[in-house]
């Protein structure tokens, strides 16, 4: 039987990263735990690019254009979706959500989904840093993962 299966040897070529200014202090904290895993895994900062978007909504289109440049061998997004703060939180959750989807569907590359959709603020604070992990380090994970994933099946 053959197996594929990404492991987190560092991979070659850039990374981007599509972060949300809505909720900045949430963001800049998975933007930060996101570098720091993907350092971690040998992807210095010179290796990274980083889009800032106004919110959530906005990160598909950013994620596909990056992705369709060709220069990228993963996108990851980040952002935090609040439930109590907004009463069209489903929408902003769930379009970031299928959008994320689609502009990895399309373009063929890694998109990687690190967008907090929580009930409120202290959910996403804890899952940017402060008790329940990180949720940008796992999207950095999940990134290094997907492409050398994809490397093997390509071969
Ligand atoms: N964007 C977010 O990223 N998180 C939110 O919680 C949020 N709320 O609460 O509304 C939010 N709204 C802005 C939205 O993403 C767009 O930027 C805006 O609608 C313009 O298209």
């Amino acid at each position: 039987m053959n197996q594929y299966i990404g492991d987190f040897s560092p991979p070659a070529g850039r990374f981007a990263i599509v972060a949300s200014r809505f909720n900045a202090m949430v963001t800049e904290a998975l933007l930060s735990g996101c570098r720091d895993a993907l350092a971690r895994h040998g992807i210095a900062d010179d290796r990274i690019d980083v889009a800032w978007v106004p919110g959530s909504f906005e990160i598909p289109l950013v994620a596909r254009k990056l992705a369709e440049t060709g220069r990228y061998a993963a996108v990851i997004c980040l952002g935090c979706v609040i439930r109590g703060e907004t009463s069209h939180y489903d929408h902003v959750a769930g379009q970031a959500a299928a959008g994320v989807m689609q502009a990895g569907l399309a373009t063929g590359v890694p998109v990687i989904f690190g967008i907090l959709t929580t009930e409120n603020v202290e959910q996403a604070l804890n899952r940017s840093g402060l008790k329940s992990g990180n949720k940008g380090a796992d999207a950095a994970l999940a990134a290094i993962e997907m492409v050398n994933l994809l490397a093997q099946i390509e071969q």
